[in-house]
């Protein structure tokens, strides 16, 4: 992230890390049940070799809140485009604990964030809340998670033509940056309900004033999420 600013231990109770054999590979966001949504780019491994941290602050050096959970399944979007980018977004089903139909144990400290469902809930102009611990402007990662506020933009097909597509968001001012993929920009309502209206897919820089950061627009998958969750992350949690 360039920019930004440090989050204290359990400020944002959706943020989700995935590591990979062991190795912090990307971040998430936790949907409820046992519910993890990411960029398509941060898993196409087997399921077993990843991990998700909940309730994490410090990459390597976790809470005594902090939970590590096995995948049970990953679902990729069928029309990912690893070349474009298009279609950014996956799906990581959690492994379930013992006997019980829950993949986490209780656990104030970890919380869902709401999914949206209209494109036209937050507009350009609207100022929402990035999470992650990527590279800042010296391409360095930071060791414990950082948040800083983006304004969703309007520029997009102006500076990207060609290659900002359908189901894709734009926003400046901060920026995401290499390690944030699969993280959320989150939005809050006029309500105060916080919405993951973005997740982290790429751009083709860092931080540079007129270089929006590209995120995969999750309104525009609302019926794929709910298609793939169906009714269990509402009846379960
Ligand atoms: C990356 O490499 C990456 N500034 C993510 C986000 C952005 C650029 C690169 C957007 O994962």
């Amino acid at each position: 992230m360039v920019g930004g600013q440090e989050a204290l231990p359990w400020q944002f109770q959706w943020q989700a890390a995935l590591k990979e054999e062991g190795r912090f590979r990307c971040g998430g966001v936790y949907l409820g049940g046992c519910w993890v949504l990411t960029a398509a780019h941060c898993v196409r491994a087997k399921p077993e070799l990843f991990r998700v941290m909940l309730s994490l602050w410090h990459k390597t050096k976790p809470l005594d809140t902090t939970e590590a959970v096995a995948v049970k399944n990953i679902i990729i979007h069928k029309d990912y485009n690893p070349r474009t980018y298009q279609n950014d977004i996956a799906l990581v089903q959690l492994e379930e604990l013992g006997l019980f139909e829950k993949c986490l144990h209780p656990n104030p400290t970890v919380r869902p964030v709401c999914v949206p469902w209209s494109t036209l809930q937050f507009q350009h102009g609207d100022t929402c809340t990035l999470t992650g611990w990527g590279k800042n402007r010296e391409g360095v990662g930071s060791d414990v998670l950082k948040w800083t506020n983006v304004t969703i933009t309007g520029n997009c097909e102006d500076h990207y033509k060609d290659r900002f597509l359908d189901g894709m968001e734009c926003a400046g001012d901060s920026d995401s940056c290499h390690g944030e993929s699969g993280g959320p920009l989150v939005c809050k309502d006029a309500s105060g309900l916080s919405y993951v209206w973005g997740i982290v897919s790429w751009g083709e820089k860092c931080g540079e004033a007129g270089s929006p950061g590209v995120y995969t627009k999750v309104a525009h998958y609302f019926e794929w999420i709910r298609f793939h969750i169906g009714r269990s992350a509402v009846t379960k949690y």
